[in-house]
């Protein structure tokens, strides 16, 4: 690699953050501002981390990784490969959109996948990394797709369609979805308290991240703290937003707002 050790060495000496975490930028070439804006990202803030978590729901949708050489995909995957060609650590935890990224996306952009949940320990801060989705169990109808859909079996089948029929079935479900989410109730689409205190009870001290809901806060709930990451639109005027969670050397947690 041409630019490996002056530029690693560099990058080391810049890392003033243990980790960023970010989620549910929903990159699609039909948000060209986001897509902007989650590159700048990439050539920016995420150069001055150590470690980088990508929670989920980095894009609109995943068809298989045979959509590697998709022009609009090559772009975002050369920029995170470049990320962690220059030191980085990249971390990977699926969304319900982009569940279908597979073993050659993370090869590719370096990056090791991670279980949801997936519990770590930096420098003595304890965590609890998820996209989200799984604990949104009051909404019975996606908990059964996702079940359908986790299953490898499914997936398996599913990858060997072709690649044109399956965007085309993603899309039909994603304007159903859409056609569905009006009719739910808010608090519905938000997670479920009881299934957060179980999870988390099985991971005692841990401070618990995830995305997926879009309503970024920091929740003080009964046996952990909750940070809900924000998730991205710079294409829509209205409400503009996107950022990430960092976590600094002394141990903080910190959002930053880059709408
Ligand atoms: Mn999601």
């Amino acid at each position: 690699m041409p630019h490996s050790t002056e530029n690693t060495a560099k990058q080391k000496a810049q890392a003033n953050k243990l980790a960023l975490f970010v989620s549910d930028v929903h990159l699609s070439p039909a948000l060209p501002k986001t897509t902007e804006g989650f590159l700048s990202f990439l050539r920016d803030q995420a150069r001055e981390t150590e470690r980088l978590y990508i929670l989920g729901d980095l894009f609109e949708y995943w068809a298989g990784d045979d959509d590697l050489d998709d022009a609009y995909n090559q772009i975002v995957v050369q920029a995170l490969k470049q990320v962690s060609e220059d030191g980085v650590k990249l971390f990977w935890i699926a969304g319900n959109r982009d569940f279908l990224i597979g073993s050659k996306f993370c090869e590719t952009i370096g990056a090791a996948a991670l279980n949801d949940p997936s519990s770590l320990e930096l420098n003595g801060k304890r965590l609890l990394l998820s996209h989200g989705d799984a604990l949104c169990t009051d909404d019975t109808g996606y908990m059964q797709f996702r079940q359908m859909v986790r299953n490898p079996i499914w997936q398996e089948q599913f990858l060997e369609k072709p690649l044109s029929e399956r965007k085309a079935i993603i899309e039909g479900m994603r304007k159903m979805s859409h056609q569905e989410q009006q009719n739910k109730r808010m608090e519905i689409m938000d997670v479920n308290l009881n299934a957060v205190n179980d999870l988390v009870k099985a991971y005692p001290g841990c401070t618990l991240i995830h995305g997926h809901t879009h309503r970024n806060a920091i929740h003080d709930e009964e046996f952990a703290q909750r940070y809900v990451l924000p998730d991205w639109d710079f294409d829509h005027s209205v409400h503009t937003r996107g950022g990430y969670l960092a976590l600094e050397h002394d141990g903080q947690l910190r959002f930053v707002n880059l709408a």
